[in-house]
């Protein structure tokens, strides 16, 4: 094949993925639907970001710069468009964010040319990742994320250590964005997101406090603070919302996903939860709500994960590991839930609001015990065994 082929048959296979259509897998467990294919992968990633195509300079039709994965992806409905900031990889592993949309949520998912110019706050960060995208009461679109940079007091041998801030910018077009400087913590932070709307007059921002880059350790769990300016973002305080526990899927970690979904009900929560086992930490997503009166008091915890890696999502760069920081409320009570699989590529699974706020009032909690979690089972068998003998 000469250089015109090559390239006119990379685009109609690249056409061809991209438009691919997506449906909903038979398997129904009543609280949400998974489907067929992957909504995005490094292959969606535009043939204009890793080829040259010009014969000159690129005789071989090589792929100049190579993309990893297309992961974690903050979600928003936005005219009309169900909008990704997508965490793109690339193979050399510093991610950046891209915008895909898709005129349904569930495929077709196209990025725009290019990708996000996000400005440095003082210290440029060495990688950005897990955008939470936030249409926020005061008219902007926030985009918080966790940003890295090498830990500047390690031996110089040690290139590993590394620290995590929040990084805050906001925009009106999702083009251009204004960095607002870091949030200051006492601690380490990943996993921050804006509360949507006002709390007492301030800004509300769900934190996840941490020992070090990886260690939760006296961190507690998700936590609540209030800021005064979000030009200037400080935490003073933090309260503590949604605990770990020993021997639950949340045991070493937790981390707030995408921002609540406001219902009648209360506010509902999308989290993951993290355990450590001999093949590393295991990431899945769990649920919770919150009051609305009070958005830092719990009021639902359905006990364990709402959904855990299967089948093909079980494998990846980041083996057995669920994450999502992105879903969308449709105008009719649908909801999109936007997961990664793996830290290598993005998913949707669709459910409503009516099923997600009854997953969570009425599944059972966790007794954080077997003999407890043995009586809530047994409670049900009774009464199924009681009406199926009617
Ligand atoms: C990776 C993240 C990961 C974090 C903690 C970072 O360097 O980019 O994906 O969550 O380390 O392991
Ligand atoms: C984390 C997250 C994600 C990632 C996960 C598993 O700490 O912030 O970026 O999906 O680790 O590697």
């Amino acid at each position: 094949m000469n250089f015109k082929e090559k390239k006119e048959k990379l685009f109609e296979q690249h056409q061809r993925l991209i438009t691919r259509k997506n449906k909903p897998l038979d398997t129904d467990n009543g609280i949400f639907k998974r489907y067929l294919h992957p909504i995005l992968t490094r292959d969606h990633t535009p043939l204009t970001w890793r080829y040259d195509f010009d014969e000159k300079t690129n005789p071989y039709l090589m792929e100049r710069i190579m993309i990893n994965a297309t992961l974690n992806s903050g979600a928003i409905k936005w005219n009309d468009k169900y909008i990704l900031v997508v965490r793109v990889e690339g193979a050399d592993r510093k991610s950046f964010f891209a915008i895909a949309e898709s005129p349904n949520g569930v495929d077709n998912f196209r990025f725009w040319d290019y990708p996000i110019t996000m400005p440095e706050d003082v210290v440029p960060a060495t990688n950005v990742y897990d955008m939470r995208l936030v249409a926020h009461q005061d008219g902007y679109i926030y985009g918080i994320f966790c940003a890295e940079r090498k830990d500047p007091n390690v031996p110089s041998g040690d290139l590993s250590s590394a620290t995590a801030t929040a990084g805050i910018a906001r925009t009106k077009d999702l083009k251009n964005w204004e960095r607002l400087p870091d949030l200051k913590t006492k601690s380490q932070q990943r996993n921050v997101v804006l509360h949507p709307e006002f709390v007492d007059g301030k800004y509300a921002l769900y934190t996840r406090p941490q020992d070090g880059f990886i260690d939760a350790g006296s961190g507690g769990g998700i936590c609540w603070a209030l800021v005064d300016d979000i030009t200037n973002a400080q935490v003073k305080e933090e309260k503590l919302i949604d605990q770990r526990y020993y021997h639950t899927i949340k045991e070493v970690k937790n981390g707030e996903g995408p921002a609540p979904i406001k219902t009648e009900k209360g506010w509902l929560h999308l989290a993951h939860g993290v355990r450590a086992c001999a093949a590393g930490l295991r990431y899945v997503l769990y649920m919770y709500m919150t009051s609305l009166e009070d958005p830092s008091k719990l009021i639902a915890c359905p006990a364990g994960h709402l959904m855990a890696p299967q089948g093909d999502e079980r494998t990846g760069d980041v083996s057995n590991v669920l994450f999502s920081n992105g879903w969308i409320e449709d105008t009719d009570g649908r909801v999109f839930i936007y997961y990664a699989s793996s830290d290598t590529r993005m998913h949707v699974a669709t459910s409503t609001i009516e099923r997600l706020v009854d997953y969570c009032m009425n599944t059972p909690q966790d007794g954080l015990a077997t003999g407890k979690s043995v009586e809530t089972l047994k409670k049900q068998i009774e009464k199924n065994l009681a009406l199926l003998k009617k």
